[in-house]
């Protein structure tokens, strides 16, 4: 079991900035850094990601002792830690999706954002959830809880995350990255599905064949088998 100490802001510029800076002060694996708003809320390669108050932004300084390669596994684990904390709030017929490589889909709206950061010597685990307020000028579909019919409040969000975060850490450490990729495929869009992957300005489009051993994923396109281990992926 991970115990989550969290310290929470009103306000901030990043929960992930400000994890960074907790962590290179000696803050110990399990620091979770909780606001209710951030100003300058990031995404992947420096996108803004919207965060009024009524969401819920958070970061978690995790300590795993992993080579490098490996810090990928931790978005997957994520992703099915949010999916199951969403699931326990959403009416029973409204169900998550996962999409490569951390996405978190309720009716086709993206309604989660992933982030993960190295420090020095560890990892920031940074989370978005859309509780209450969908963002505005997205330009695809996005999601809320409560816009999908759940009940839910923010804190209770971060509790369901945390609870769900620690039960999947500890699947990881008994069993492997193995038990993390076969859940994750089998809340994943079913393979066969056609997707759109960019990669800077090239696109690649082709059809989910599967997610490889170390979180890659696996397309078959019309020249053949292809591996990507990064790029923003859609539904083609
Ligand atoms: C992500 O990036 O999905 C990772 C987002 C991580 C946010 C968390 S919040 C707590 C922690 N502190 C931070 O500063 N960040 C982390 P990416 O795949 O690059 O998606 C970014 C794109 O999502 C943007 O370009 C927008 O199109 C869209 N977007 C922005 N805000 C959104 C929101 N609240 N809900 C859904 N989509 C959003």
């Amino acid at each position: 079991m991970t115990a989550f100490d969290v310290r929470h802001y009103d306000s901030i510029d990043s929960t992930n900035d400000e994890a960074v800076r907790l962590a290179h002060e000696g803050a110990p694996h399990g620091t979770v850094v909780h606001a209710d708003e951030q100003t300058v809320g990031r995404g992947r390669l420096s996108r803004r990601w919207s965060s009024p108050p009524g969401n819920l932004y958070l970061s978690i300084i995790l300590r795993p002792d992993l080579p490098a390669a490996r810090n990928v596994e931790i978005g997957f684990i994520a992703a099915l830690a949010v999916a199951d904390a969403i699931e326990t709030m959403l009416p029973r017929q409204e169900r998550t999706t996962l999409k490569w490589p951390n996405d978190v889909l309720v009716r086709n709206g993206k309604i989660s954002g992933i982030l993960v950061e190295q420090t020095d010597d560890a990892l920031i685990l940074g989370i978005g959830v859309n509780v209450l307020e969908a963002p505005g000028g997205v330009s695809y579909n996005v999601s809320t809880i409560v816009g999908c019919g759940g009940l839910a409040t923010v804190d209770g969000t971060r509790s369901a995350l945390l609870t769900a975060l620690s039960s999947w850490l500890d699947v990881w450490q008994r069993d492997g990255f193995a038990a993390i990729r076969s859940a994750w495929l089998t809340r994943a869009h079913p393979v066969g599905t056609p997707l759109r992957i960019t990669i800077g300005d090239r696109t690649i489009e082709g059809r989910f064949a599967d997610m490889r051993d170390d979180g890659a994923l696996i397309i078959d396109t019309d020249e053949g088998r292809r591996i990507c281990t990064a790029g923003d992926v859609g539904f083609a």
